[in-house]
């Protein structure tokens, strides 16, 4: 892969005074949000959720999830100084490996984890003593009071350096971003601006499988090259740029582009949960839903085949377990 030169790209050519509309879980009403958010697909950072002493620190992770194993992404720091168009995997088809929390905090507390960019990232909170917490009980009677009732998703975690990007994509079904530790500075653009964002093509999947998604975008929104993708300059003058606080909730509608960037140089942490798009004709006429499934329809021949190569590999169950995880 080569690297390219960004030197002549600023950040954030286009100043963005936009801003997502912050509410008090307090000051509105289940009515109100699905007329003012849920219908029409907007974003909003709901304040007021979670308690200031509901703080996952690092400590207290390690203190609840000790020796439990979990997959961890190891990105590479070379990563974001490469050409995204040569990228071959992205997400969750990154090369990853099994390790227990108590070993990533260890990681995350010398740098490495910071220097390699390795990240916990959305690993079940299911079977975890987290899932039996105050914090999440509290987090599900709400969302539910508000209407988040079809849950698409169990609870995920997310773990990870300060410093590190989850680059720009959009989710094929509504989500709820959690802020249990630190800060997150998030990049969002609306779904008419796929185009203008240049996302993987669906057909790539046929090349190679889950390992790189459709719903990935091949820009960088904070060092824009209009000569390669001239079109995101249009797509800039809708970008909305936000920082996530703790104890905050964003609601992303299905569709929505973002980029997370943990802040600081602590460790972060999140818990997100996808659900079932609410009303219906939202989904049926949301094209980003019905190129996805494109993709991952494109996707199976590669994936029957990487099941059936794990299958017959010493190392059947950490390979079995590696594909469930893409799925
Ligand atoms: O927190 C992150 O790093 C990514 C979260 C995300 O992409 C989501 O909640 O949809």
């Amino acid at each position: 892969m080569t690297t390219f030169d960004n030197s002549q790209f600023s950040p954030k050519t286009v100043p963005s005074d936009r801003s997502i509309e912050r509410i008090a879980i307090t000051d509105i009403t289940p009515t109100e949000f699905a007329q003012r958010y849920k219908q029409r697909g907007v974003p909003v950072i709901l304040t007021g959720l979670l308690k200031p002493e509901w703080d996952w620190h690092l400590d207290y992770l390690c203190e609840m999830l000790g020796d439990r194993t979990f997959l961890l992404r190891h990105y590479g720091k070379q990563r974001y100084q490469q050409d995204k168009r040569e990228w071959t995997s992205i997400g969750s088809g990154v090369k990853t490996q099994s390790q227990p929390f108590h070993e990533y905090a260890v990681l995350l507390q010398n740098g490495t984890a910071q220097a390699e960019d390795i990240y916990l990232a959305k690993c079940s909170l299911q079977e975890t003593p987290l899932a039996e917490t105050e914090a999440i009980a509290t987090i599900k009677t709400e969302l539910d009071h508000l209407g988040f009732q079809k849950a698409a998703s169990g609870l995920n975690l997310w773990v990870g350096p300060g410093g590190h990007v989850e680059c720009l994509h959009y989710d094929a079904m509504d989500g709820t971003l959690m802020q249990l530790h630190g800060s997150k500075r998030i990049v969002l653009f609306p779904p008419h601006q796929t185009f203008n964002l240049y996302p993987y093509p669906f057909y790539a999947h046929l090349r190679y499988g889950l390992k790189l998604r459709s719903w990935f975008s091949r820009v960088y929104p904070d060092r824009p090259d209009y000569q390669a993708f001239p079109r995101l300059q249009q797509a800039m003058q809708h970008k909305y740029d936000i920082t996530l606080n703790p104890g905050e909730v964003l609601y992303i509608p299905a569709g929505w582009w973002h980029e997370v960037t943990a802040l600081g140089n602590e460790m972060v942490c999140s818990v997100n949960r996808f659900w079932r798009i609410y009303p219906t004709w939202r989904a049926i006429f949301f094209w980003g839903r019905w190129r996805a499934y494109l993709g991952s329809v494109c996707a199976m021949p590669n994936v029957l085949f990487q099941l059936g190569q794990a299958l017959l590999s010493r190392d059947r169950q950490q390979k079995i377990k590696e594909i469930l995880q893409m799925l």
